[in-house]
């Protein structure tokens, strides 16, 4: 091997060892800059003769073309590994799903709750929502509850520091119904003039649907609970209205006519008589067993009167239902805690 033909292999060795863009023109100056080694070698032919210079400059000449050549190579092959490495590292995955905005969807209770307001707005029923702090009146004293009653009791009851009107603590309402009391009272007020004149009163058909609470938790009970009551009073509503009204109500919210239903006879203070509405579902995966659904009753006659009504006049029935329970025997869920977690793994299989 010639000088030239080792020169060119020593740059082909630099040139490939070089691993950056940098270190490769640094390589590059070391044969081909001003005081690189070709440039030596041509300066070294002063002292040649004409045909000298002639063959050694191009022979000379030949080598530099080689060592460029590599150069260029090297450079291109450095561009492109730089190149591969940028598409790598700015890569898109077009396979992976779009990014969505969350939708939300609506809670099931609140879906319960949507359904049953619909099926009694049906039925002529008004919907009406109130407070949930109630004065002892409202709550307890217009329902007939005496006053030595257990339920009054801190045991029972959420009680508020502040007072009502009366003296009395307030408190987180323990059913709807002090919410039937207001609505009938209003209604009463609105037909005084009327009544007094001898004509008779438009009936009172109202439910009461919303939260109530009670001093009670654990895998049946929450402190937050969702109730719906229900109220028809006018001249003659009977027990037969409450069997037709209720029936065609579980009807519409299970969706079937498949289901037995029984009044079997109980006791509230604000009903007399009293009875638990029970159901059986004739086919399904709660065939067979008496499910209870709600307390119901005739309006017991002080309780008319504390609407401001005349109870020789006027009679009718009520009901209160638990909607959490509604919920978890329409939707099928055995957990009452689960409606109240938040988990979305549960709540978004409603949406
Ligand atoms: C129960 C019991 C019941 C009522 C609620 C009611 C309301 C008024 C007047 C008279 Cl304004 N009664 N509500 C009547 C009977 C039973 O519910 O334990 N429900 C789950």
């Amino acid at each position: 091997m010639n000088d030239l033909d080792a020169l060119v292999a020593a740059a082909q060795a630099d040139f490939t060892a070089a691993s950056t863009p940098a270190d490769l023109e640094n390589a590059k100056a070391q044969y081909l800059g001003k005081a690189g080694r070709l440039t030596e070698l041509l300066k070294g032919m002063a002292a040649l003769t004409p045909d000298e210079k002639k063959s050694r400059g191009a022979a000379i000449n030949e080598a530099k073309q080689r060592v460029e050549a590599a150069l260029n190579a090297r450079r291109q092959a450095l561009a492109e590994a730089e190149l591969q490495v940028q598409l790598k590292a700015e890569a898109l995955d077009v396979t992976l799903p779009g990014r969505h905005r969350g939708t939300g969807g609506m809670h099931p209770i609140t879906r319960a709750m949507e359904r049953i307001e619909a099926i009694f707005s049906s039925m002529g029923f008004d919907v009406a929502d109130g407070p949930e702090i109630e004065s002892d009146w409202y709550n307890f004293t217009a329902l007939n509850n005496p006053l030595n009653h257990p339920a009054r009791s801190m045991q029972d009851t959420f009680y508020v520091d502040t007072k009502g009107t009366d003296g009395i603590s307030l408190n987180l309402r323990t059913h709807t119904s002090p919410m039937q009391v207001r609505y009938a009272l209003q209604h009463a007020r609105r037909y005084k003039a009327d009544m007094d004149a001898g004509h008779p009163m438009p009936d009172i058909r109202v439910i009461a649907p919303g939260r109530t609470y009670r001093v009670d938790s654990d895998a049946t009970h929450s402190p937050m609970f969702h109730q719906v009551e229900g109220l028809w009073v006018g001249e003659g509503i009977s027990f037969k209205d409450l069997k037709a009204v209720y029936i065609s109500f579980l009807q519409q919210f299970f969706e079937t006519e498949d289901m037995q239903i029984r009044f079997r006879p109980s006791y509230f203070p604000f009903t007399e008589p009293s009875a638990e509405i029970d159901m059986m579902f004739g086919s399904g995966p709660l065939k067979g067993r008496w499910l209870e659904v709600s307390g119901s009753g005739q309006v017991h006659p002080q309780v008319v009167r504390n609407m401001g009504l005349d109870p020789e006049r006027y009679i009718g029935f009520a009901f209160g239902s638990g909607i959490d329970r509604l919920a978890m025997l329409r939707y099928g869920v055995s957990d009452l805690r689960a409606f109240f977690d938040g988990d979305l793994r549960f709540l978004s299989q409603f949406k």
